[in-house]
């Protein structure tokens, strides 16, 4: 049975390609998924694909990823990124991967976008690729389960 992957995506994501595109492009979360799928049919894993706007229901799909043994976590965190130690801790106590995307250069922007508390637990982190970051990150995540095995 092929391994699956979770990709959470934190608040406001859901209104991706709906405004500030000269930032996060016109690409819609729908086609994020996509994406996620034909990267991740491409390396023979399955895909969970979420997104919430509550911090709380995240925890609960970080640690369903727990309990279902996922063999990976990617997470665009969003605005919690730099505000939630209970996404850090769930992620903390994941036994899988974690790989942490975001859309925009945080780097490049606000300084207080770059203070990530999901990064001490990330395995690798990737920024400012726009939406191929996702498929960069899932061809990633797959090298690091292929590399396990
Ligand atoms: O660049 C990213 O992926 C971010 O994680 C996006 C977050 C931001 O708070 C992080 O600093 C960087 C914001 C997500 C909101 O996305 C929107 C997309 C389109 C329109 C409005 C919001």
């Amino acid at each position: 049975m092929a391994k699956t992957v979770y990709v959470l995506n934190g608040p406001n994501l859901n209104l991706l390609g709906t405004r500030e595109p000269d930032i996060y492009g016109r690409a819609t979360l729908g086609d994020v998924e996509k994406l996620c799928r034909t990267a991740a049919k491409q390396h023979g894993l399955a895909v969970v694909f979420r997104q919430s706007n509550h911090e709380g229901e995240i925890v609960d799909w970080i640690q369903e990823a727990r309990s279902k043994k996922a063999a990976g976590i990617i997470i665009n965190p969003a605005g919690y990124t730099t505000t939630s130690i209970a996404i850090l801790d769930a992620l903390l106590a994941a036994d899988a991967p974690v790989i942490e995307v975001h859309i925009s250069n945080i780097h490049a922007r606000e300084s207080f976008r770059r203070r990530s508390y999901i990064s001490q637990t990330a395995r690798a982190v990737v920024c400012g690729f726009g939406i191929q970051g996702y498929s960069l990150a899932i061809a990633g995540l797959a090298a690091m389960i292929e590399a396990k095995d």
